[in-house]
């Protein structure tokens, strides 16, 4: 139960799109300050994505694994950085 990767680093307006496996069940993708949240889906090749338009560390989780860690961060800077 893992994002992979775990985190990355974006410039500022990149759209992130998470892609599901169809491996452990049902996930989702929900912001800790609740600005992006998915829906649930087990299915592969299930997408959601997120365009950020701000600077900051986004955190996130998967709720049905948020006790067993899975978790992850988007970086987002004002220019450059690369994914
Ligand atoms: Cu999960």
């Amino acid at each position: 139960m893992a994002f992979a990767p775990p985190a990355v680093m974006v410039s500022l307006g990149t759209t992130v799109v998470w892609e599901w496996t169809g491996n452990g069940g049902t996930h989702n993708v929900v912001a800790q300050n609740s600005e992006f949240e998915s829906e649930y889906s087990s299915s592969d090749g299930y997408t959601f994505e997120y365009t950020f338009d701000g600077e900051g560390v986004y955190k996130y989780v998967c709720e049905p694994h948020r006790s067993t860690g899975m978790k992850g961060a988007v970086t987002v800077e004002s220019q450059g950085g690369g994914v």
